[in-house]
Formats: C-alpha cells, sequence, structure tokens
C-alpha cells in the first residue's frame, strides 16, 4: 500500500494526475472558519480519494463480537494486523443526557477513543440516531416532529437543546499541543442520515422535503455560525435501498439542502452488497454497485464535492467472497468508482450483550476473513498506517 502512495505522490510530483482528464473540482470546506486540522483532513482526503479509499468501521475501539471495552482492541486488527482508517461513533442517547449511547457505549470512554484515533493519525465520524424531541419516541419513528423543530415553531427551543448536547460532548474534543494550545479534532458529522427512507422520523414520507432542508440548513447553521464549531465537516447520506435505478439523480437530491452546506456527498450502500447470494446474483449486485457508485462519483464531481460510501457492508457476510468480488470490483470498476474517499462497515454487535447476530467485518475464522485479508493488502484500501499525516497541510 505505501509503494503505491509513493508512486502517486511521485505522478503528482511529475505533474502527471492519474486523472486529470476528469478536471477534478477544486474542493473546499462550507465552514471558511474551518480549524487548519481539519481543512488539511479534508484535503488529504479529497487527494488519496482519486486513487485510493479509506477503510471504515463503526464503533471499532469501543467492542467487537467477543469483547467489550478492552484497550487497543479491535476485530478489524485482529484479523488484519492493522486498525481501519476511519472510525465511526453514534451519538443517539447523547440528547436524553445518557452515559451510554443506544448501544450502551460510554460516552466518555467514547471521547476518549475519539483522541486515541486522532493522536494515531486516523479519522472520526460521528452519525446520531437522535430522538424524537415532541414525542419522545426513538429515531425509529414515523411521526415526524420536523415542522414544529423549524425556526418559530412550537418545540425549536428542543432542537436546539438536543444541539446544545452534541455541542458540549464536542467541544470537549481536543489535544493539547506542545504550545500548549487546545487543537480541536476535525470530525465528519453526518446528521440525519438515511433520509431517503422511511424507518426515521426525519425521512422520506415522514416529513416534507422542504421541512428537512430547512432542518439541515438550520443544523449547520447553528453549529457552525452560532455555536462556532470549526471541526466539523458536513457528510449527507441517503440510503441506497430507495435511490431507484431509473430516476436515481432525482431520489439522491430529494431533501439535498444546497452544495453551500454539505462537505461531503456520501451513500449509505447495504443494498448492493448484503444478504444470501450465488455467483449469478453477486454479478448483478456487481452490476447494481458500480452503478450507483458511478452515477454518486459523478454527481458529487458536479457538485464540487467528496463522494463515499459513508455506510456499506453486509451484517452477517453471508456471501463470504463480498469483500473481494463486489466491493473492492466495483470500486475499481472504472475511474468514477475509483473516486470515493472512504467506504464504513458497520459495528460487530457484542453477542453477550445483544445476542444477535450483526458482524460487517468477519472474525478471524470466518469463510469470508481470507476475502477481508485480500481486500486489505489490495494497494488500493488505506488502513490507519497507510495514512500519510492528514493533519498536516499536504
Ligand atoms: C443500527 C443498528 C442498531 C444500532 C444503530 C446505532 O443500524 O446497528 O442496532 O442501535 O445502528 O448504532
Amino acid at each position: 500500500m505505501s509503494s503505491i502512495w509513493a508512486v502517486f505522490a511521485a505522478l503528482t510530483f511529475l505533474g502527471c494526475s492519474p486523472h486529470s482528464s476528469l478536471n477534478a473540482a477544486p474542493h473546499s470546506l462550507i465552514d471558511r472558519q474551518a480549524t487548519p486540522q481539519t481543512i488539511a483532513l479534508f484535503e488529504h482526503m479529497s487527494q488519496l480519494a482519486e486513487q485510493q479509499i479509506m477503510f471504515g468501521h463503526q464503533d471499532d475501539l469501543a467492542y467487537g463480537l467477543h469483547w467489550w471495552n478492552e484497550p487497543n482492541r479491535s476485530d478489524v486488527k485482529d484479523v488484519v494486523g492493522d486498525y481501519p482508517a476511519v472510525t465511526g461513533w453514534e451519538i443517539g442517547g447523547l440528547e436524553l443526557g445518557h452515559q451510554v449511547n443506544i448501544d450502551g457505549v460510554n460516552f466518555a470512554n467514547m471521547q476518549a477513543w475519539i483522541k486515541q484515533v486522532f493522536l494515531r493519525g486516523g479519522i472520526n465520524t460521528i452519525s446520531w440516531h437522535i430522538h424524537d424531541p415532541v414525542s419522545g419516541a426513538s429515531s425509529w419513528s414515523n411521526q415526524s416532529p420536523v415542522e414544529q423543530l423549524l425556526p418559530g415553531a412550537s418545540h425549536h427551543h428542543q432542537l436546539l437543546a438536543y444541539l446544545d448536547s452534541f455541542v458540549a460532548f464536542n467541544q470537549q474534543l481536543f489535544v493539547v499541543n506542545e504550545f500548549g494550545q487546545q487543537v480541536h479534532i476535525p470530525i465528519i458529522f453526518r446528521p440525519w442520515h438515511e433520509h431517503s427512507g422511511d424507518w426515521f422520523w426525519w425521512g422520506k414520507g415522514n416529513t416534507a422535503e422542504q421541512d428537512y432542508i430547512a432542518l439541515w440548513r438550520f443544523t449547520v447553521h447553528y453549529l457552525r455560525d452560532v455555536k462556532q464549531q470549526h471541526n466539523l465537516i458536513y457528510a449527507y447520506s441517503p440510503d441506497r435501498s430507495r435511490l431507484r435505478d431509473s430516476h436515481f439523480t432525482e431520489d439522491y437530491l430529494w431533501g439535498y439542502p444546497g452544495d453551500d452546506y454539505v462537505d461531503i456527498m456520501g451513500i449509505d450502500n447495504y443494498w448492493d452488497m448484503r444478504g444470501e447470494m450465488d455467483q449469478q446474483l453477486a454479478q448483478q449486485k456487481l452490476a447494481s454497485f458500480v452503478f450507483s457508485t458511478e452515477q454518486l462519483s459523478k454527481l458529487a464531481h458536479q457538485h464540487g464535492k467528496l463522494a463515499a460510501l459513508t455506510e456499506a457492508g453486509s451484517g452477517r457476510l453471508e456471501y463470504p467472497p463480498m469483500w473481494t468480488e463486489i466491493l473492492l470490483t466495483g470500486l475499481q470498476a472504472n475511474t468514477w468508482t475509483k473516486r470515493m474517499a472512504y467506504v464504513l462497515v458497520w459495528r460487530n454487535s457484542n453477542l453477550d450483550k445483544e445476542q444477535r447476530e450483526q458482524f460487517f467485518t468477519p472474525p478471524p475464522e470466518h469463510p469470508s476473513a481470507p476475502y477481508f485479508k485480500r481486500f486489505y493488502q489490495d494497494p488500493m484500501t488505506l488502513f490507519n498506517a497507510d495514512l500519510p499525516p492528514m493533519y498536516r497541510a499536504p
């Protein structure tokens, strides 16, 4: 992996960008006051995305299939010997003042792990299965209060209180550098996700499009302009299962808040790679994955944004070669599919705590593990040790 990085660096040095024909639009953050580390991270991500893809895993340091809260442990590292480049965190429950998130992860521990990831040069991203502030229901609710949460509406103060809980959490995400200064840890923040689906109260079918857009814009405005949080990179992430091939752009852009409010255009894509399948079905899934990834890549390019697979994977890895036959082959299909910044697979639920099989990376003995190792070994994929210093200007 590092050798390819050297080749790429050499090519760039010689002025021969491998994809100069695509004439990449320059990416800049929607926060003009973003911290230097946040800008550096985004610039590195933009450069790396041209050729390679960072691998991510949700809750990687918090627990795994057979362990809970063991220092430095990771199901990914147990199999391939390195941490993922991107680590995902979930803050559902923070807004209720809870000590632990909806999956039982302690928030103080999470903050320590976020610092650990940052200090080893990795990247953190945060999702939020936020409760309905009006009814108290979980995020999986189809009675939508969005209209009541907007500025001037009856429960706007509740939205502010919930956003404030994130601000308080986020403000503690810093390390102190050698000059005694606080350095805030850049975070890819991914609120109001999978809104193309109808399973969350903010989603399509439960919420009018203009209300979703207003909610997103207000969230950015409040965090960035009112609360002056300048370590955030904003990711938009509809769910692939509700993006019709025949109406892809229209479905993808339902609820899009505009280029001034989004840094990363993502897709949560389980649809194209999960479940039991034979080789024939795997071929169909591959074609569907190539299609959706290429469409996403083109849209992001048109909008001057980075593209990413903000969530992906297969929850029980029923088709063991998924890593190579679908994910890697699909990402390598053409110059468009190659331009994803990262792919984050979801969490490995702890079996003792949850008593259900949900693992997006394979245990060492699983038939999918050899394919996952091949995915890791491929020069295209980046894990933690493959990263350049992401928080220093390139
Ligand atoms: C979902 C599932 C849930 C979990 C939630 C937040 O996709 O994994 O079990 O509570 O994510 O992590």
